[in-house]
């Protein structure tokens, strides 16, 4: 029988990629549209598969919306993407982000509890929960502190703490994939790899002097989004509903980026880059490397890509444009 799936957030990075995968495995696809002014601009990560898609007009914000799809789609699979997910513009919004990210959340909980629990449900948390955790080994994983150091870590912290709650109390299927970073040429702009390879190739087109960052200093765990998506479809797919890890497991500092990205284009990125206090964030996190061994040894999950590559992929792209 064919498979029904709902996401919140298709038309963002994750949702589009996601959107595809579940197609190509032959399911139905839903997904969750908010009203835009420019509704032109909204479906562009979509366009090539619009018709294998239906959209729903709703809001992580208004309960109403949500239930009203959720009992019309009854789907098998709820994976609640949609959230305000970008870092420092939480501390800008922090009551917006608080509203999406976390009662939202308890929102798609109780739309799922009562009018599909026998389905499942995957929730988007993040690494930014961990603020500056770190193990003795310079990890993160499951049993790491959660210290979040942003309203956006804060709200996601509440999210991963329902989607639990909900699972040991009712009894429903409800897992928490908690991903570290992943980019593709469809990140938004205003994310730091994006903007450091559209700006480089914007630079050595002569389109662009200067590239101005926040802080250089910090070091991620970065994946490519097309390989995450996969871990979320194989998390919610296995017998037992519990967390996971889902990370490269090296880590990179954003002056590391700009070094390959700026190099890969024959240039030195010392002679373009410039800090710039308007990037930097009220309390910064510093250091992010995932311990995602549990998902590659009893999922057999495995990432394609490397940070190199998916840097390329994105060199390439924005080369093309
Ligand atoms: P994204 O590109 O920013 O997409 C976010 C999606 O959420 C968009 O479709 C957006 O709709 C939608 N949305 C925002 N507020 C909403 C609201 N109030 N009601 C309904 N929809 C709303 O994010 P992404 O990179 O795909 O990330 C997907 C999820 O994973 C997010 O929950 C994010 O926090 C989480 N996450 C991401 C990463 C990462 O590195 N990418 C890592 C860990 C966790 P519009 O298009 O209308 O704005
Ligand atoms: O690309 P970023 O804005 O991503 P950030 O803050 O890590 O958040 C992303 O990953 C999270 C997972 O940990 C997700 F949950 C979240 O939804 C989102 O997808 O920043 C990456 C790093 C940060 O340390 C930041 O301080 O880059 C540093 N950075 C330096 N200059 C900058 C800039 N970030 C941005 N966006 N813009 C800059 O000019």
């Amino acid at each position: 029988m064919t498979k029904r799936a709902l996401i919140t957030g298709i038309t963002g990075q994750d949702g589009s990629y996601l959107s595809e995968y579940l197609l190509e495995l032959g399911y139905e696809v839903h997904g969750i549209v908010r009203r835009h002014s420019t509704a032109e601009n909204q479906s562009s990560r979509l366009h090539h598969i619009n018709d294998q898609i239906t959209r729903h007009y709703g809001d992580l914000t208004d309960e109403h919306s949500l239930m009203t799809v959720v009992r019309q789609v009854k789907p098998d699979e709820i994976y609640n993407l949609a959230a305000m997910s970008h870092v420092r513009i939480s501390f800008d919004m922090p009551s917006f982000t608080i509203k999406t990210n976390s009662l939202g959340v308890l929102s798609m909980l109780e739309c799922f509890k009562q009018e599909c629990p026998e389905g499942k449900f995957y929730q988007a948390s993040s690494s930014e929960m961990f603020g500056n955790s770190i193990d003795s080994d310079l990890h993160q994983r499951l049993t790491t502190a959660m210290t979040p150091v942003s309203p956006y870590g804060v709200s996601k912290v509440m999210g991963f703490n329902l989607t639990r709650h909900y699972r040991d109390a009712y009894k429903l299927y409800a897992v928490n994939g908690i991903l570290f970073n992943h980019e593709s040429p469809r990140r938004g702009i205003n994310f730091v790899t994006n903007k450091v390879v559209k700006s480089a190739v914007d630079i050595k087109k002569g389109r662009l002097d200067k590239l101005e960052l926040g802080n250089l200093d910090s070091y991620g765990d970065w994946g490519h989004s097309k390989d995450y998506v996969r871990a979320m479809h194989m998390m919610i797919n296995h017998t037992e509903a519990r967390d996971w890890i889902v990370a490269t497991g090296e880590t990179h500092s954003v002056r590391e980026l700009c070094k390959y990205v700026f190099s890969s284009l024959g240039m030195n990125y010392e002679d373009y880059v410039v800090q710039n206090e308007k990037f930097m964030r009220p309390e910064e996190l510093k250091y992010l490397c995932g311990d995602s061994s549990d998902i590659k040894t009893v999922l057999g999950w495995k990432p394609v890509y490397t940070f190199e590559t998916m840097l390329d992929e994105m060199i390439e792209y924005w080369q093309q444009q």
